[in-house]
């Protein structure tokens, strides 16, 4: 029969006194649909939905990798959907190190059959989606976002994590189903 699908990403997890900073960022802005704080996470490959051959295929290629630890900082909020916002997110500094680390991640995920979109790499860890019509809540004062000087950092990353997300009522269940070390 037709194997069950997975939706899948691979993601670095945040220590927990940044999440619960951002979970008090959160309650002070009170703004759209909050992330929940065991959800918040900086998404380096969204693998979409895959069978379990193909995403085996994945961790082994995510299991190969041999990458540094680095740094990274958050600094500042901003918005994603232009005229019409629709998700809040804390901005991650430029970080080549990052950046290069999810190239390789996408690389080898394309390489083990998933079907990673290519488009550019925006890291962010979202806060919050902004569907006002839904939430009834106050319209997004972009000033207020740009003005809110949140500063997380420089946090170690010396791991990175691949989760499964189950979707359903309410916000998305993520459980890890691997973690990656990061070493010299
Ligand atoms: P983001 O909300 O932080 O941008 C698990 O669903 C994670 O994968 C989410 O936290 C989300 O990251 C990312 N994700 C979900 N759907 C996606 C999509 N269609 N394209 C890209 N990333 C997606």
């Amino acid at each position: 029969g037709k194997s069950a699908m997975i939706r899948a990403f691979a993601a670095i997890d945040l220590p927990g006194d940044v999440r619960d900073r951002l979970v008090r960022l959160q309650e002070a802005m009170q703004i759209g649909r909050p992330v929940p704080l065991e959800n918040l996470h900086l998404t380096l490959v969204f693998l979409g939905e895959l069978p379990e051959q193909v995403l085996d295929e994945v961790h082994l290629a995510f299991s190969q990798i041999r990458a540094e630890p680095f740094e990274l900082t958050l600094s500042g909020l901003d918005l994603f959907g232009g005229h019409k916002p629709r998700v809040l997110y804390a901005r991650v500094t430029p970080n080549p190190a990052l950046e290069h680390l999810q190239s390789r991640l996408a690389q080898a995920a394309r390489m083990a059959g998933a079907a990673v979109e290519g488009g550019r790499f925006v890291p962010h860890v979202t806060l919050a989606y902004l569907n006002v019509a839904r939430t009834g809540r106050a319209r997004i004062n972009r000033a207020v976002v740009d003005n809110m000087g949140f500063q997380a950092g420089p946090i170690p990353v010396n791991d990175i994590a691949l989760y499964r997300s189950d979707l359903g009522r309410g916000p998305a269940r993520h459980r890890e189903l691997a973690r990656y070390p990061l070493f010299a």
